[in-house]
């Protein structure tokens, strides 16, 4: 029920009244989204339906952030139909697909007394015990439950399945349950593979057959004390240094009790603070990566792919060091400029999806050793008391003067830029958001963001966190979604906005130069802010306005006075997917690039609706096989790029980070600097391709080495200067196109299900 304090029209009800005969089965499973502990279910509660006289009903809880979130599947089973429209409160099953939860959220608040509780532990039957947080042993105790562990990770990696854990966490429910005998269950669990994966190969089957067979020789009764032992507290939510709002609402939403907030909590104008991201600490790498300062060469490519922005680096004075943790680690920075002071590089070890693409990156190997890089993944466990003490001082750390050190045009001196888009939860290892988080480095204090629906509005602004952030100025990208079909026009708003409130300003400005004096009118007016110096010294010349008018009197000096910070320039950021740019709202966005108006588009292109589940798009290539497109998309890739060069007005570039990032850099900076349209394509992996996502921007090159993606930046103000305005940035394919594609599980499945075609297609393509 909603607390509807403000308009008083919520009922009161009694959370503990419950009709439920006791004859049905309960079972709760907490999962971790994209660990298939969702799917796993839906095929359980249908085996029990199909193959058991029983009645079953599943309902799956999750919010529509993307994979790393909580996932909550509600079971229910009995011998007599089941009406029961709510959710469980009483549960005689719980399973813990996640060790991490036990710290992060009540898991057994809802365990009726006497029922069986399934953990997935990365400790032994031996060292369980101890490692449970105390409050969860209590539970258990006084709950009387029956306590069983696997070590579901384990199995998983022996198997080959990787961090998928769910057919392994399905074995254990149906043999501890007993709902069906155990053969028959195995049977009916291997047939629901075949069905689930066999479009993706023999092989993905055999793996998940491989890992029921072993899951039960790993599944143990754990006996349970009869006192709570354990030396383990729960942590709070968020820490206590996150401000009110975020420890009176956002901490609530984030420990799932949201709906328990009254109305009169929530912002009334739906403004949120921003930056949230960090307070939650989420804890889902179960490996991280480690720095080896012998061989580190600092070239900053480690930070400028990790899409979560969780690697970091900065160079500091020694003396800024001082009171560093012992760990703590540094080294001689590399650079003529910055000689003398010292490089650190760290990783927020609480905020790591363990996604790998940085160490795949890496270009420095032990050449004693080659399996060893200047970063290695390690088990975050261990990691994480003295990672978290790291991870504070280096925020501590000054920041990079952005004005006088060095200039940030490339990467190796761009990883020092702060980045204010942080720990977003897309996918791990999602292509999209490294693009966005480099932005954000070069032009984030002053970046006005218009987002199309997708998953960059799901990761960038789903309750209750943002990733989008703030300098310790307080100054970071103002943010905001409207819809799918309109963000072009949304965006283009946004800038005429600001053009003429500018106008307007600077009209205001020459008026009153009687008031503010001409030398600070004539320069306000005349300021060149094609460079950061030159923004800074905008914003400065801004206050000094500011203090001329803290007595403003009349309309004109009051105007003036709410509009000058419309005087430091602004940066307009269109984002969103293929489906917003080439289909839903392609006609907004011809419009807007028709305009001449000075925005930056980016289009993160996955070639496909991912948000959605993959769906078809007019940028799904060729024999890529999608939703709608089953049996291989029949025709070509849309050339956005080509119709926007059309109009010899729009900047436009086709990059990818893992193909050239110094290209990457050279094509967002022209595009921002550009006084018109632009428009940047880029090529964006994603969990919807179908292969380990650690090797996304392995796969980015090759796609521009085979000719599939060739980058180039079109540029008109070259033409105006006399030179060809197009310059292909890459070379011509040295590698076949079958050896990009069919890395893939798109193109892949094709040659699997109908070889003919998939032959065929691959040849027009
Ligand atoms: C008009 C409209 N149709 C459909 C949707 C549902 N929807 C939300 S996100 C999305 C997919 C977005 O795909 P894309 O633009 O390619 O971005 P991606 O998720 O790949 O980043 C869809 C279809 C919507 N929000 N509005
Ligand atoms: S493993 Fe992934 S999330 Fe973690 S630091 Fe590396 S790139 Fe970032
Ligand atoms: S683009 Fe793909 S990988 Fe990235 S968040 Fe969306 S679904 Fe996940």
């Amino acid at each position: 029920g909603i607390n509807d304090d403000v308009t008083h029209t919520s009922l009161d009800f009694d959370p503990a009244f419950d009709i439920e005969s006791d004859d049905i089965v309960r079972a709760m499973f907490w999962g971790l989204g994209s660990d298939g502990t969702v799917g796993a279910n839906k095929n359980s509660i249908k085996i029990i339906g199909e193959e058991t006289p029983f009645y079953a009903q599943g309902y799956f809880v999750y919010d529509s952030k993307k994979a790393g979130a909580r996932t909550i599947s509600h079971l229910r089973f009995g011998s007599n139909p089941i009406h029961s429209t709510y959710l469980i409160h009483r549960a005689n099953f719980v399973a813990v697909h996640q060790f991490v939860f036990l710290e992060r959220y009540n898991v057994l608040d809802n365990a009726a007394n006497g029922a069986t509780f399934l953990l997935n532990s990365p400790y032994g039957p031996d060292e369980v015990w101890d490692q449970i947080p105390r409050p969860v042993q209590e539970q258990i105790i006084e709950k009387n439950l029956k306590l069983y562990v696997i070590d579901a990770a384990a199995v998983a990696k022996e198997t080959g399945m990787g961090a998928r854990i769910n057919t392994i966490m399905q074995t254990c429910f149906f043999a501890i349950s007993g709902v069906l005998p155990q053969d028959e269950a195995i049977a009916q669990i291997k047939h629901a593979i075949q069905k689930t994966y066999g479009k993706r190969g023999e092989a993905v089957v055999r793996k998940n057959y491989a890992a029921v067979d072993s899951a039960l020789a790993h599944l143990h009764e754990i006996s349970v004390p009869d006192q709570a032992t354990g030396s383990i507290q729960k942590p709070p939510p968020v820490p206590a240094a996150a401000p009110e709002f975020v420890q009176a609402v956002t901490a609530k939403m984030i420990a799932g009790d949201g709906d328990m907030l009254p109305v009169s909590a929530l912002p009334a104008d739906g403004t949120y603070p921003t930056g949230t991201t960090q307070w939650e600490k989420r804890n889902i790498g179960l490996e991280v990566p480690v720095w080896e300062t012998d061989l580190c060469i600092q070239c900053g490519k480690c930070v400028m792919v990790c899409p979560h922005a969780v690697i970091r680096s900065k160079v500091v004075e020694e003396s800024a060091l001082e009171g560093a943790p012992a760990g703590f680690l540094t080294m001689d920075a590399k650079w003529r400029e910055l000689k003398g002071q010292k490089y650190t590089l760290q990783v927020a070890v609480e905020d790591c999806t363990g996604c790998t693409l940085c160490v795949e990156v890496c270009p420095a190997v032990d050449r004693q050793n080659p399996e060893r890089k200047a970063i290695n993944m390690h088990p975050q466990l261990p990691l994480r008391e003295e990672g978290r003490q790291n991870w504070d001082f280096f925020l501590n750390l000054p920041e990079i003067d952005r004005v006088d050190t060095l200039k940030f045009t490339n990467v190796k001196n761009s990883q020092l830029l702060e980045p204010l888009f942080e720990f977003s939860g897309a996918c791990p290892g999602c292509g999209e958001t490294p693009y966005i988080s480099l932005v954000t480095r070069l032009f984030g204090d002053h970046a006005i963001v218009a987002n199309a629906t997708g998953c960059s509005s799901i990761y960038g602004g789903n309750l209750p966190t943002t990733p989008w952030s703030q300098n310790k100025d307080g100054r970071g990208p103002a943010w905001s979604n409207s819809l799918f079909e309109d963000n072009a026009e949304f965006g283009l708003g946004m800038r005429l906005t600001i053009d003429k409130q500018s106008i307007y300003v600077r009209e205001l400005v020459d008026r009153l130069r009687g008031e503010i004096g001409d030398d600070l009118a004539d320069s306000l007016l005349s300021a060149d802010q094609s460079t950061e110096a030159g923004i800074i010294a905008q914003r400065e010349r801004v206050v000094a306005l500011k203090d001329k008018l803290v007595n403003a009197a009349t309309p004109a000096e009051k105007d003036l006075l709410s509009l000058a910070d419309m005087l430091v320039k602004k940066s307009v950021w269109i984002i969103g997917g293929d489906g917003w740019a080439y289909d839903i709202g392609y006609g907004g966005l011809d419009h807007v690039l028709a305009s001449g108006r000075n925005v930056n588009v980016l289009v993160l292109d996955t070639e496909v609706y991912s948000n959605t589940g993959g769906q078809s798009s007019k940028a799904t290539p060729l024999g890529a096989v999608a939703k709608f497109a089953a049996s291989g998309k029949p025709n070509d890739k849309k050339d956005l790029g080509m119709m926007a060069m059309s109009y010899g007005t729009v900047y436009v570039a086709q990059i990818a980070m893992g193909a050239s990032d110094s290209q990457t850099m050279k094509a967002i900076l022209e595009a921002e600097a550009y006084d018109g349209p632009s428009l940047i394509i880029a090529y964006s992996h994603c969990i919807a391709h179908g292969y380990d996502m650690a090797q996304g921007m392995n796969q980015q090159k090759l796609a521009t080495q085979s000719g599939y993606w060739p980058l180039y930046r079109f540029n008109p103000e070259w033409r105006a200067q006399g030179k060809k305005p197009l310059k292909l940035d890459s070379k011509a394919p040295k590698i076949p196109l079958e050896d990009y594609m069919y890395n893939e599980n798109r193109f892949r499945m094709l040659t699997k299900s109908n070889p003919e075609r998939a032959k065929k297609l691959l040849a027009d393509a």
